[in-house]
């Protein structure tokens, strides 16, 4: 009895495997689940564990296989997937809501069921976080492993969840990118965009378009070698997001951010303007025509980052058959419905001709089966129904979209671009938008904070991550955590559910376990670490 008094007295409870059980609570999660309640006891992981699939889907297994590995190497359980009598139950259930899942827990069963295998794979993030973060060892730690009892149900406020990492200023490997794909998964995010060609970089082999690679790909910021990936590579980081139910959204940006491109092609590039008013080609009163016949010089290779002083010749039809072949090569490799076609900062392009430009490109992407999305200058020229308009600058520009009937991708970059410094001291990063504190990257709503948008006009929230300054996988840890987990949880759980004091607590439990995984995160002065 005196136990029992002891095990309320510390807050914990004594479950029917009479071991210590601290109860199931809000901290353990990130992002917040919708609702989650606690009972006695728990279920504790050991050899009798093994994993029962309910329901027909190919990808269920992936699920299955998935929870068995992550939990495999701390324990040193193999927990087999069985056809019956299993004790931790993965259920399928038709006519859910995709991505809603329920996890009920008891001292004898863990279930987790949803509508779709990607829900299920969505409550297996979950009910990971609901173990010690020591479960996040590579290596075997002693002790029990005690899920505690409860129920916990959940759904996501928005359906798109990206991340966005420019692989065009600096180059990333196939590795650093699985590696940036693992970490998002956790957060729940489902779409990961790769900004994959940018004045300093082509990344992306195309094969009709050779020198796209063989001279594009060779540079990056700072005048260090670039690299790209091979079709075969892109295949794999499209599989390998896959199997952790994240779609990759390809962007090649254009007709500005294109130096790479017309480094490689000369022919990409604009004619010979003649400059108003000037006559020095005249000869004896007449024009010299050869001049606009004459084919443009490629442009130099460029590794600084200035940004909006490149254009795609938008008036000659060889641009819209590189543009043709480029995004059918890539479609063809991306199973994904989405095809970003950038459309930012084309300061050089004049206004008609870049309207001209991306309402001919749109077709161009339709016409491969996908739909478009751009950055909010996009909804300048008309868009295609179904178009996405990525706000980032201008809610001007965001509202002619909605005008539009199109909906919008919200990534402000004052609260959502990862590539913001934290403060002025921040060793690496950019300010032009702000500075961004942890809080100030959670304290805000795609909603409320912006009078001209309203919830059925949001498509989804993505938190950008640009790579000027960023060399690395440790850069690319200390920018992106934990203010991701901050953008995840908006993308996630709705405004009602988030409080940063509490906020402040879960990302410290989150912390544990990125020190586990080796995440080189910035802790925020913000947060008891
Ligand atoms: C603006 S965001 C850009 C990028 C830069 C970024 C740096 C956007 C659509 N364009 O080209 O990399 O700022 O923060």
């Amino acid at each position: 009895k005196s136990l029992w008094i002891l095990a309320l007295a510390l807050g914990v409870t004594v479950s029917s495997c009479q071991k210590a059980v601290s109860p199931l609570t809000e901290v353990s999660f990130l992002p917040i689940p919708l609702s989650v309640s606690s009972s006695s006891g728990g279920f504790e992981l050991d050899s009798d564990a093994s994993i029962q699939l309910v329901g027909a889907s190919g990808d269920l297994k992936k699920v299955g296989e998935y929870l068995a590995q992550k939990i495999q190497p701390a324990t040193g359980l193999e927990i087999p997937i069985v056809a019956e009598s299993g004790n931790i139950i993965l259920e399928l259930k038709t006519g859910e809501p995709a991505e809603k899942y329920l996890i009920d827990i008891s001292s004898d069963q863990v279930k987790i069921s949803s509508g779709s295998a990607s829900g299920l794979f969505l409550g297996v993030q979950t009910l990971l976080q609901t173990l010690p973060a020591e479960i996040e060892s590579t290596e075997k730690v002693a002790g029990d492993w005690i899920i505690p009892s409860g129920t916990i149900v959940d759904e996501p406020e928005y359906a798109y969840r990206g991340a966005m990492l420019d692989v065009a200023r600096h180059f990333f490997s196939v590795e650093e990118v699985k590696h940036y794909i693992d970490e998002i998964a956790r957060l729940k995010m489902n779409y990961l965009h790769l900004h994959l060609t940018d004045d300093q970089g082509w990344r992306i082999e195309i094969k009709s378009w050779p020198k796209l690679t063989e001279i594009g790909g060779q540079t990056e910021v700072g005048g260090t070698e670039g690299g790209f990936y091979t079709q075969e590579d892109y295949a794999e980081l499209v599989a390998y997001a896959a199997d952790q139910f994240i779609t990759i959204v390809p962007e090649i940006d254009m007709p500005g951010h294109t130096n790479a491109a017309l480094a490689s092609y000369a022919e990409l590039n604009p004619g010979v303007n003649l400059p108003d008013g000037d006559f020095s080609t005249m000869t004896e009163g007449k024009i010299d025509f050869d001049i606009l016949d004459k084919e443009p010089e490629p442009a130099e290779l460029y590794t600084g980052i200035e940004v909006g002083f490149s254009t795609f010749a938008t008036d000659k039809e060889i641009t819209y058959e590189f543009v043709d072949d480029v995004v059918r090569e890539l479609s063809a490799l991306t199973p994904g419905p989405y095809f970003h076609i950038g459309g930012d900062e084309s300061h050089v392009t004049e206004k008609d001709d870049y309207i001209f430009f991306i309402e001919r490109v749109q077709e161009i992407v339709k016409s491969h089966g996908k739909t478009s999305i751009g950055w909010d200058e996009i909804a300048t020229a008309e868009l295609l129904p179904g178009t996405v308009s990525q706000f980032w600058a201008k809610e001007e520009n965001a509202e002619l979209a909605i005008e539009q009937g199109n909906q919008v991708l919200i990534s402000p970059a004052k609260y959502a671009y990862l590539d913001m410094q934290y403060d002025s001291t921040t060793r690496i990063g950019l300010h032009w938008a702000a500075y961004i504190e942890l809080d100030a990257a959670y304290d805000w709503d795609p909603v409320s904070s912006y009078p001209g948008i309203t919830k059925a006009d949001i498509f989804g929230v993505e938190a950008p991550i640009w790579t000027e300054t960023i060399t690395d996988r440790a850069d690319l840890e200390y920018m992106a955590f934990p203010r991701i987990a901050a953008i995840a949880e908006i993308a996630w759980a709705p405004e009602s559910k988030r409080n940063w004091d509490d906020f402040a607590k879960r990302i410290s439990a989150q912390g544990k376990r990125w020190d586990i995984r080796g995440i080189g995160y910035y802790k925020s002065p913000k947060v008891e670490w």
